[in-house]
């Protein structure tokens, strides 16, 4: 007599094993401790019993949504630069002046714990409410040993908050702050020597993420801080050839990052050795959308090379303010050519995989019992419609929240 916490039955599910919708229908689910324990079609549900017990009559049951990338630990907003954009000035231009990530440096250092906090948990019980159960979040806009920790504490302090999983990056090579012009190798050095491993000591990053452009950080600075990374164990990522080619995909595979995201730019030998390396892409079409890009990302070679392509908002306030996964995947959908199969694989299977996790993204025995229930005729709905939340149930470790 096999023996459950909770039954799930009722459900059409789409298990994104492999990437692909997988449909089991009539199906049941069997949950116990956290982990998903027995799956398929509810008439062969072998003698059981559980503790508690749920009908889906029929509506569709998913893994629970992951956001694998975002910076949602900030203060205040650039609307101001976004309607300058709009008026003519570029994002480099903005930077160069002073403002862009710079801006929210300062917002971000003049903002306690608590205020932080307020503003953060805003934007993260936005994607909780469209299914996300995993959401990264990363700093990167404090830049100085205490606010870094900070933003990275906040971002601990929003799981407890919300029941959301929470994944930190650490951003520290996000860009110069202002009182390092002039000598970035410093600021480098303080990267490497004090903030990653005050960071580290204290248990709060998963992963190591920086952002190589011209006008942030060159492939030799990033392979600083990866190479910091590395002597302690943590997991790479990137933001990769986003404005320009900056050899940014060919560096993170050189590091066996989990992942290189953005990738507009990305050369085809950069795809090819990240699909070499096993290095995930993720796409983020909202900041795409927002600055106004038309330089797409190349899809094709990724599909080409099996390159697992991870979807995600990158939920920040200068370049993608984006508080909607649902709406991400439609603009993965219609502005990067991604079928609405491809965009819910990126935003569940492939995103646990960007994040480098195999414990969660698909429903399958042995898996995290994070799902989400839906109100719909089929899963494709969720790239379709703008706007529309057809959420019923979301299901963290085997709990409803
Ligand atoms: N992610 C980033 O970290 C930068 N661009 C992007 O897509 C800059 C974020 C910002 O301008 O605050
Ligand atoms: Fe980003």
């Amino acid at each position: 007599m096999q023996s459950f916490d909770l039954l799930i039955t009722g459900a059409r599910v789409a298990t994104m094993a492999g990437g692909r919708y997988g449909i089991v229908e009539a199906a049941a689910v069997g949950i116990s401790a956290g982990r998903i324990a027995w799956l398929g079609p509810a008439a062969d549900l072998p003698p059981h019993q559980a503790a508690e017990s749920a009908s889906l009559a029929g509506r569709w049951l998913t893994p629970a949504l992951i956001d694998c990338h975002t910076h949602l630990v900030f203060a205040g907003n650039r609307a101001d630069e976004f309607e300058q954009r709009l008026k003519g000035a570029s994002y480099e231009d903005i930077a160069r002046a002073g403002g862009g990530i710079m801006s929210t440096v300062n917002a971000t250092r003049a903002a306690d714990q608590a205020e932080l906090l307020a503003q953060s948990v805003t934007r993260l019980r936005q994607l909780r409410a469209e299914g996300c159960a995993t959401v990264e979040v990363k700093s990167g806009y404090g830049l100085d040993v205490a606010t870094e920790i900070r933003m990275l504490e906040v971002a601990r302090a929003l799981a407890a908050e919300t029941g959301v999983e929470i994944v930190t990056t650490f951003l520290g090579a996000h860009t110069v702050p202002a009182e390092f012009r002039g000598d970035e190798d410093a600021y480098v050095d303080l990267v490497c020597d004090e903030m990653l491993p005050a960071v580290h000591e204290r248990g709060l990053a998963d992963a190591v993420d920086a952002y190589c452009e011209p006008i942030a950080f060159s492939a030799d600075q990033v392979a600083r801080v990866f190479e910091t990374a590395r002597s302690l164990g943590l997991p790479v990522k990137l933001h990769a050839d986003q404005l320009s080619d900056s050899g940014g995909a060919a560096l993170a595979a050189s590091f066996r990052a989990v992942s290189a995201d953005h990738l507009e730019y990305a050369a085809a030998t950069g795809i090819e050795a990240m699909a070499a390396a096993g290095t995930a892409a993720v796409m983020l079409p909202g900041a795409f959308l927002t600055l106004g890009e038309t330089q797409l990302p190349p899809i094709d070679a990724l599909r080409a090379g099996e390159v697992p392509i991870a979807v995600a908002t990158d939920c920040n306030p200068g370049t993608s303010p984006v508080c909607s996964i649902r709406t991400t995947m439609t603009l993965a959908a219609r502005l990067f050519g991604l079928t609405p199969e491809e965009c819910l694989a990126g935003t569940t299977i492939h995103a646990a995989r960007a994040l480098g996790l195999d414990d969660r993204g698909s429903i399958e025995v042995g898996k995290r019992a994070d799902l989400a229930a839906w109100d719909i005729d089929h899963p494709q709905e969720l790239s379709y419609w703008i706007g529309a939340n057809e959420l019923t149930e979301l299901y963290v470790n085997g709990r409803r929240l």
